[in-house]
């Protein structure tokens, strides 16, 4: 018996389906060549159907030659697909590759705020003098603030302070407060160091740093809110000339030895007698610009403790004598470093705080 033409036929298109799945390339054309091949009009599937066309004998040839073709291609498919799926991962893999070329990402470094390393700066001056930190309250009494002080209620001195007063009820002449200045520790801390040893207080040598509050019209050189260093010697003998020393000396170990100073005689009631203490502006060498004003800029008030704030505060103006001194951190921060605003150091500007 002659072999069936129909198997001839399927013998050539399975070997030119193997040949075209060989150049298969993606999972379009695998579709595209499923659908010849092993579809509904393919040549395998129309063999089937006309398997009731044939003569008897030749049903079983062709049903087998049939099957055994579509298995064939069947199983290339199933390889071809496989083949096609490991290489499209392979390449997704190559894509997301680590490329150790690149160069890494930058990661932002925090620094220390302008305002915090002069603080930090003034800290050891004065701990190389002797000094030691002394941290007091933002939130005052009329009492400590002023009236320890020598403000007594009413004095017009309190204006030179105009003050946030906090509405707390049934205080009478001592409502609470926003520290105008830090000069209310010199009396916590006398009055602690005092408590101490009463008949004999032990010397004092403190410096007391933090913010303080001024309902005040902001300017380049004023905020409503800003630092102070306080500082305090009291013991026995100390002068006036030991004020001008420590001042005059703090200023040459943070401005460098050529730095100018001088006193102006001034009032405060806390102190007698009373100076302001200016430093010339490196900026414009005394001539005045946009960070001094006139030549000068004043850096903070100090003077001999009066004997009435040393009463206060636990020591014996007869046996003991003392000097304070109070600056404006940021002012100080201004003249180091050549900045014209004051209103700079709270903006939270990244474009300022870079630059220190
Ligand atoms: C006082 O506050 C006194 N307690 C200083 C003092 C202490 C005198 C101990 C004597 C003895 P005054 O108000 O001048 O003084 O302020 C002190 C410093 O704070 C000023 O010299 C200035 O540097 C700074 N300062 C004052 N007001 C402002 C402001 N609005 N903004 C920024 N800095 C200011």
């Amino acid at each position: 018996m002659t072999e069936p033409k129909v198997l001839e036929e399927l013998e050539q298109v399975k070997n030119a389906a193997l040949a075209e799945l060989e150049n298969v390339k993606d999972e379009t054309e695998l579709l595209t060549w499923r659908n010849t091949y092993l579809g509904k009009t393919s040549a395998v599937m129309k063999a089937f159907s006309s398997l009731g066309t044939l003569v008897p004998d030749q049903r079983p040839l062709v049903g087998q030659g049939a099957n055994r073709v579509k298995t064939m291609l069947e199983a290339a498919l199933t390889e071809k697909t496989n083949l096609l799926k490991e290489s499209a991962m392979a390449h997704s893999l190559a894509s997301q590759s680590l490329d150790v070329t690149l160069p890494g990402r930058v990661i932002p470094r925090g620094r220390l705020h302008p305002d915090t390393q002069i603080l930090r700066e003034l800290y050891r001056i004065f701990g190389d003098m002797g000094f030691q930190v002394y941290h007091s309250r933002e939130v005052e009494s009329d009492e400590y603030n002023f009236q320890l002080l020598n403000f007594p209620v009413g004095h017009p001195a309190r204006d030179m302070q105009d003050t946030y007063f906090i509405d707390a009820p049934n205080r009478g002449d001592n409502p609470l407060l926003m520290r105008t200045h830090t000069s209310p520790g010199q009396i916590r801390a006398m009055r602690e160091f005092s408590a101490l040893n009463p008949s004999d207080p032990p010397p004092v040598r403190i410096i007391v740093p933090g913010m303080v509050y001024r309902y005040e019209q902001t300017d380049q050189r004023h905020e409503t809110q800003f630092d102070q260093l306080e500082g305090l010697a009291v013991g026995e003998r100390i002068r006036f000339s030991d004020l001008k020393g420590t001042l005059t000396e703090m200023a040459r170990r943070l401005f460098g030895p050529n730095a100018r100073t001088r006193f102006r005689a001034s009032y405060f009631p806390f102190t007698e007698p009373s100076a302001e203490f200016d430093i010339q502006c490196f900026q414009c060498d005394g001539k005045g610009c946009g960070v001094c004003g006139g030549g000068w800029l004043e850096i903070g008030g100090s003077g001999m403790v009066h004997p009435n704030v040393l009463r206060n505060g636990g020591y014996d103006p007869t046996r003991y004598s003392g000097f304070a001194f109070g600056f404006g951190v940021q002012r100080i921060a201004m003249l180091k470093y050549g900045i014209n605003d004051i209103r700079y150091f709270w903006d939270n500007d990244l474009r300022f705080l870079e630059q220190f």
